[in-house]
């Protein structure tokens, strides 16, 4: 499909989805949240990609959900559209690792999004908050929720109330990203961590993203009996044989997915 809001590229099993809307800091309008969807299914679906990457400009990651094209609209307009809603559950389904590489701002549902993949890596340019409130409205694709369980209620109230920006070394003291890195090296470093990821078993890569994920929707014990249930599923892989014995025999694996 021919895209017009976004641009990928797959690269060494690797698809790179970069938010191209220069004039509007990539803000997220309709058609380009379609199309990121759209381009994350076929990601997701596509047996030659093993991890996907999320990125913008280095001016912005994403500036928000389009105010301009939001500010006409009814309590039904916003009420009837599910794209909003199908965005940050929409990624949440994604089975791959998703890691979004966040350059300038990301704002309001830019940090939702960036929030709803698996991981954050953040050039030292990163602007996050969720400014929703200075508009009359608040957070609505995970801000008061997610934001809330990466940083914790304080910094979390904060930024909602407040509408004030985190910049990246803030966020990642507060635990929002994994790392900041120079600007000049985010997509390099993003690349090279998603290359990383490309090399090991997508089964055991999807199985630990699934364990994760689910820490955030049950008790430890449920979680904790979930991972334990999942380590014995991976005994039925070949590749657990393989990545097993590769160390005994000290050379690298040849993970085939089985
Ligand atoms: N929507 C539309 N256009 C935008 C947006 C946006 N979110 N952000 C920036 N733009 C446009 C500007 O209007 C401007 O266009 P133009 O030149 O045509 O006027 C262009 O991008 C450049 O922006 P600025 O001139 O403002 O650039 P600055 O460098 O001066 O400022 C800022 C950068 C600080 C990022 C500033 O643009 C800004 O504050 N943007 C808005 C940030 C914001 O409030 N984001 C939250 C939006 S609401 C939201 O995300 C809700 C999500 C949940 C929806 C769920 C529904 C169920």
């Amino acid at each position: 499909m021919a895209f017009e809001t976004i641009i990928v590229e797959i690269e060494d099993h690797v698809a790179l989805i970069k938010l191209n809307r220069p004039d509007a800091l990539n803000a997220l309008n309709q058609q380009l949240i379609g199309e990121v969807m759209t381009a994350l299914t076929e990601a997701d679906a596509n047996d030659k990609v093993r991890c996907i990457v999320l990125t913008g400009s280095e001016k912005a990651f994403a500036a928000g959900a389009d105010i301009k094209e939001m500010s006409e609209m009814s309590f039904a307009d916003v009420n009837l559209s599910d794209l909003f809603g199908n965005l940050g559950d929409g990624i949440q389904r994604i089975r791959k690792p998703i890691i979004a590489a966040v350059s300038g701002y990301a704002l309001g549902g830019g940090c939702e999004v960036a929030m709803a993949c698996d991981f954050i890596i953040a050039s030292d340019t990163a602007k996050f908050g969720q400014p929703e409130i200075n508009l009359g409205v608040i957070a609505g694709i995970g801000g008061s929720q997610r934001l809330t369980r990466a940083v914790g209620k304080a910094k979390s109230m904060d930024m909602n109330l407040t509408g004030r920006f985190m910049d990246a070394e803030e966020a990642e003291r507060a635990g929002l990203v994994s790392r900041v890195v120079p600007a000049k090296k985010l997509m390099e470093e993003s690349m090279a961590a998603a290359q990383k990821i490309a090399e090991k078993s997508l089964i055991a890569a999807r199985t630990a993203k699934e364990a994760v994920n689910r820490s955030f929707e049950t008790t430890l014990t449920e979680g904790l009996l979930f991972e334990r249930r999942s380590f014995h599923a991976l005994f039925a892989t070949e590749d657990q044989k393989e990545g097993m014995a590769a160390f005994i025999e000290k050379r690298e694996p040849q993970f085939r997915d089985k």
